[in-house]
């Protein structure tokens, strides 16, 4: 009786919640984190998905979960996904050449790519994405903080075409559905440059580098199996530093993806940089 009392009430509901998940240790550590924009309906379902895969995180057991959902009251704004592909690499030595070759294209100077690396590897402390200029300086206020991207969700007609597309390439997981989500809304913004991440999941050693010009660039064997640091790098285009208009686009613009590019599979460094239009 009472499911169906909600069934009538969930269908006259045609808002959009944000619904976000952050787990964290008894000391604040943080363990993990999701988050997406949903019906009244698949918020209710994604937030036990949520609780479920905070109790069991590989990172450890959490000592707190925080759900939190919310009615959105701004129009999203509909963007596409960036196009995927996966770069050659073998080891995680090949990969920070790799990764710098990118950057370097992009036009990040090698003080900041040196600056995002050592984020990246010391990151332990930082529960947001690190901000960075082309130079390296530091922009986001909170260092221990950093910047959370939050706010953001795919359409469940372009969710279903973006795991067939990823189930073509043998890669249809949430965790690369959610980073290519979360890096093609960052990366929309016009004074993002691109962004690095690295899994601080000790387990999962695909990292990528994502930005407008490029897509977003799987990088396998970026870090070596066991290591728990990573995190996110951004960089700006920014000319007077003030990024407090990024920030609000990153943390509270309401974003839904709403078309999937292309996927494709294994490319050399080569073929991906000769892509690269001035
Ligand atoms: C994360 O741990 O959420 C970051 C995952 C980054 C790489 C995802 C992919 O395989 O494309």
């Amino acid at each position: 009786m009472r499911s169906s009392i909600n069934a009538k009430l969930y269908s006259r509901d045609d808002s959009i919640y944000s619904v976000r998940m952050r787990a964290s240790t008894k000391n604040g550590r943080h363990i993990s984190g999701a988050e997406g924009l949903y019906s009244r309906t698949e918020a209710v379902l994604s937030a036990r998905q949520y609780a479920d895969r905070a109790l069991c995180h590989e990172r450890g057991r959490p000592g707190k979960v925080l759900i939190t959902i919310e009615p959105i009251t701004e129009e999203p704004l509909r963007i596409s996904t960036l196009p995927l592909c996966t770069v050659n690499n073998e080891n995680p030595e090949t990969a920070r050449v790799v990764a710098a070759k990118i950057l370097s294209a992009l036009g990040i100077g090698k003080q900041a790519i040196d600056a995002a690396f050592d984020i990246l590897r010391h990151s332990e402390v930082l529960r947001g994405a690190a901000i960075l200029d082309t130079e390296g300086v530091r922009l986001d206020p909170d260092l221990m903080r950093g910047v959370r991207v939050s706010r953001m969700g795919i359409s469940s007609e372009a969710g279903k075409k973006l795991s067939r597309a990823l189930g073509r390439q043998g890669i249809n997981t949430s965790t690369v559905r959610e980073a290519l989500v979360l890096s093609s809304k960052v990366n929309y913004h016009f004074e993002v440059i691109g962004e690095i991440c690295i899994s601080d999941n000790p387990g999962y050693t695909t990292g990528y580098i994502a930005s407008s010009r490029l897509g977003y660039i799987r990088i396998p064997v970026i870090k070596k199996k066991g290591l728990g640091q990573g995190g996110r790098v951004f960089f700006l285009n920014s000319r007077d530093n003030d990024i407090t208009d990024t920030i609000n686009y990153l943390e509270k613009r309401p974003v839904i993806v709403s078309a999937i590019a292309k996927c494709r599979g294994l490319r050399s460094l080569n073929e991906i940089l000769a892509e690269l239009v001035n």
